[in-house]
């Protein structure tokens, strides 16, 4: 089963939140509109960095404990895997191949927002894990978790998310994401979600700056995304990738900032709108986290943290949330 979001709609969201951010002051892009395809390549692509530590620790910690925490999953008759964010699964695969060798019953669920990446996905577990149940869908986690509330099945439902991917979203807004899943889940449901640890600022720093260019690429994609489908006309080139990290409060934010003036067209907004020199556009914020953070965003949300899992280097942290 697939549902997609009809075009019409997901170019409605689109171009009025583009619209929206291109005429605030200061102005700001969402990093939701990152991942087109070119967007979800420069992100597979940014998961192999040797600067872009998130990916390996995590791997480490569900390599390292899968079966502690494949038991904590299992219900009494199965249970279901909700991933938000799935991505290309890579991490996950490592339980789920767990899983499927012991026999444990399991539907696995990936969500995603990119058709593009589900799509992947669901063809490479066709052939690595076939005996593995599957069902696919697209769309931002508000419209998944609506449906996660509707469901009618009584089994465990274990909501995962990956990769730190809370932390392109303020406290606020994780606040009302983690309300929303809890509101979802029963007594026996459980929430597992990764978190990005502060660290030293210079590790930090390195990730959202690679000497590849690769996140770099990655933040100006949205911008030729923009020029592609909304008819514009940015110069990509005249904008200089800035990301920034504050250690007092954790936050990561990234900036194109315009080299020039410009002057940029937007036709089919019928919009048109001047960058200054040096004028900047906020494109997306990765929070950092330690144990106090997440037990406030927890409590704040009726969650309470019942069990973590850290990497050796103690940079990433996989926390178990109850109700
Ligand atoms: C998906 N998300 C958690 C990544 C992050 O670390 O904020 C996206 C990313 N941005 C730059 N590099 C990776």
């Amino acid at each position: 089963m697939k549902t997609k979001k009809t075009g019409q709609q997901f170019d409605t969201t689109f171009y009025k939140e583009i619209y929206e951010g291109l005429t605030a002051f200061p102005k700001y892009i969402s990093s939701k509109w990152f991942y087109d395809k070119e967007g979800d390549h420069l992100f597979q692509q940014i998961m192999h960095l040797p600067e872009y530590y998130l990916t390996g620790c995590e791997y480490e910690i569900l390599d390292t404990h899968t079966a502690e925490i494949a038991s904590l999953f299992s219900g009494k008759d199965g249970f279901e895997l909700v991933e938000l964010g799935a991505g290309d699964g890579k991490k996950t695969k490592v339980l789920l191949n767990h899983l499927v060798a012991k026999n444990i019953p399991v539907t696995y669920k990936p969500i995603d927002i990119s058709q593009n990446a589900l799509d992947n996905l669901e063809q490479d577990l066709q052939i690595s894990l076939p005996d593995l149940q599957v069902v696919t869908q697209q769309g931002t986690y508000f419209e998944v978790l609506e449906k996660l509330c509707k469901r009618s099945g009584q089994k465990k439902t274990v909501i995962m998310v990956l990769g730190s991917n809370i932390g392109n979203l303020n406290h606020e807004h994780a606040v009302s994401f983690l309300s929303d899943i809890q509101k979802c889940m029963t007594a026996d449901d459980l929430l597992f979600m990764g978190f990005d640890q502060k660290k030293d600022p210079t590790v930090i720093l390195n990730a959202y700056n690679d000497s590849q260019g690769v996140t770099e690429a990655f933040n100006k994609n949205v911008l030729k995304r923009i020029n592609k489908s909304l008819d514009a006309n940015f110069d990509c080139e005249a904008f200089k990738h800035w990301p920034t990290y504050d250690p007092e409060t954790g936050t990561t934010k990234s900036f194109l900032v315009s080299t020039k003036a410009q002057k940029v067209n937007l036709n089919k907004l019928n919009l048109e709108i001047n960058l200054s020199p040096w004028e900047s556009i906020h494109t997306e914020i990765s929070q950092k986290y330690d144990d106090h953070i997440v037990d406030w965003l927890a409590r704040q949300s009726g969650l309470r943290v019942i069990q973590q899992f850290e990497d050796s280097k103690r940079y990433f942290t996989d926390y178990v949330f109850k109700k």
